[in-house]
């Protein structure tokens, strides 16, 4: 199914295989192989620089270089859409993150709070190889790309941001996931010296989310370490999070610390709260409103202008002929 080249919508570019001669496209992945191993020791440095930077009351000056040098265009179909970016302000201080808060201004001037190294991803459950990931190795990894997607929060804003990072699948081949294994839970940090709201009683910490194996599987979701070229800002999930643009922009967990490999589904933080308004899919779906309002339209982050139009939502938020396959002769009216 990802091997097809789709034109859906008019949305999506040629692969960068496409646009670029073949000679230039080897050059850079030798060039990504190189850069490697120095890689990490630039990512820490940066890493160090931020906390100079997060002293700043809105941290929304970029962190520091890591992607820009790490990053290539996507060769993951769908994987880049033709919008204008939202800017980096927007997209860095208009946020949800609610272990710093529930007003969208909160995070930018509460996470610098967030402690982003030493960091690790614990990896458990149905696996054949268990362990610890320390970020230095997870951005050893796997080549990084920049991968322009929509996130569609299920509020009904939406912004347009190109991130940094590789398929999870990547990381998910690593391990090797057992054949009862069916599901894939994220748990992200819940630190309550560090994180002001953990501990409030908006939602039951550590907030976690979860895919069905083939979901986790699909070249579009994304480990994300970066984004516009610079690694994470905190208020965006640093150091590590996912981005599932097909889905809700609750799917896409941040500061991640562990992701379990079970045979069950399971939990979801959003689904405990509320399980009749956030179901476990979250697909971007149109025609499937959330039962306190519409999910026909939203408003793109950046257009709030008196006159600005509503977009219209897309089914899977645009990446239908990427995704639709997963859930084909399922009812989406009753796995929303
Ligand atoms: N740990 C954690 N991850 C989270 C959230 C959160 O509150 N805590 N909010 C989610 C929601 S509702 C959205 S819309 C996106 C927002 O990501 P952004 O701030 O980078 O745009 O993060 C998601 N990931
Ligand atoms: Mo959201």
């Amino acid at each position: 199914m990802m091997g097809m080249q789709s034109r859906h919508n008019g949305f999506d570019q040629p692969l960068a295989s496409e646009i670029t001669a073949p000679e230039v496209v080897a050059d850079r992945r030798a060039l990504l192989q190189q850069m490697a191993t120095g890689a990490a020791g630039v990512a820490m440095a940066s890493w160090a620089s931020r906390h100079a930077i997060a002293q700043s009351a809105l941290a929304t000056e970029k962190p520091g270089k890591l992607a820009t040098l790490l990053s290539t265009p996507s060769a993951v179909p769908g994987a880049r859409v033709i919008e204008k970016p939202t800017s980096y302000k927007d997209a860095s201080s208009y946020n949800n993150f609610y272990e710093f808060g529930t007003d969208k201004a909160d995070p930018a001037v509460n996470a610098h709070t967030l402690k982003t190294s030493p960091w690790a991803i614990e990896v458990e459950g149905l696996v054949k190889n268990p362990g610890k990931f320390a970020l230095e190795d997870l951005l050893k990894l796997s080549p990084m790309e920049e991968r322009i997607y929509r996130l569609r929060c299920v509020e009904g804003w939406s912004m347009v941001i190109p991130w940094v990072g590789y398929s999870l699948a990547q990381l998910i081949k690593r391990v090797a996931p057992l054949g009862s294994a069916k599901f894939v839970e994220f748990v992200t940090l819940a630190d309550p010296k560090t994180m002001p709201y953990v501990g409030s009683r908006i939602l039951d910490w550590p907030y976690t989310e979860a895919l069905r194996l083939d979901e986790a599987m699909h070249p579009l979701t994304l480990l994300s370490f970066g984004m516009y070229g610079e690694i994470l800002p905190k208020q965006n999930g640093a150091p590590v999070r996912l981005v599932v643009p097909w889905k809700y922009g609750f799917k896409s967990a941040k500061s991640l610390v562990k992701i379990r490999f079970t045979e069950k589904q399971p939990a979801t933080a959003w689904n405990k709260a509320a399980a009749n308004e956030y179901g476990f899919f979250s697909n971007v779906n149109p025609a499937v409103d959330h039962p306190r309002w519409s999910q026909a339209t939203e408003r793109r982050i950046g257009e709030d202008g008196l006159f600005a139009k509503k977009r219209k939502t897309l089914m899977f938020n645009g990446y239908e002929a990427q995704v639709g396959q997963l859930y084909a002769g399922m009812d989406l009216q009753k796995f929303f």
